[in-house]
């Protein structure tokens, strides 16, 4: 079993709970983390998540390649923005190799043409779009059995 998992979060990520409830909702990004990082203290097997938020996408491609070095097994990922743009994000997961989910807080097919594609979802194990904060939940408990 997986036991360190990254929780990725990208651009504007930082505002969750502060702006536009109705399309991203009430929950924190600081209640998020803390959420999957209790969900893997509560296996009381060693297990972890480490957290990474960043409006910047060199940023992230680094914390990618650090995460391998540092031994995760699994990354969760909201790139953000950066979803429908980044070659770079890709080629880091890629490059490291590292299983990874795709998280979306709201559903991005429902949304404007430019968000229903991806950079990430054809290399990744799941993708889970339109489920809040829930999504997160659901991807970290996967990611811990995995
Ligand atoms: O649905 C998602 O999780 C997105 O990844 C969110 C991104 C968007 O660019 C993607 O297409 C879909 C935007 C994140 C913005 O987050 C905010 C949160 C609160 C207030 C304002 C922005």
């Amino acid at each position: 079993m997986v036991k360190k998992v990254l929780l990725i979060n990208g651009p504007n990520l930082n505002l969750l709970g502060t702006r536009e409830p109705e399309k991203y909702g009430t929950t924190s990004l600081k209640d998020i983390e803390q959420a999957a990082i209790d969900q893997a203290n509560s296996k009381k097997n060693g297990s972890e998540v480490e957290v990474f938020q960043s409006n910047t996408e060199g940023f992230i491609i680094d914390r990618i390649h650090q995460a391998k070095l540092g031994g995760v097994g699994f990354v969760v990922i909201n790139a953000g923005a950066y979803t429908h743009t980044s070659v770079g994000i890709r080629d880091a997961l890629l490059g490291t190799a590292i299983p990874f989910i795709e998280v979306h807080i709201t559903n991005v097919h429902q949304r404007e043409p430019f968000r229903h594609h991806s950079y990430l979802s054809d290399k990744a194990i799941a993708v889970i779009a339109g489920l809040g904060a829930y999504g997160y939940t659901s991807a970290i408990e996967y990611a811990l059995n995995y």
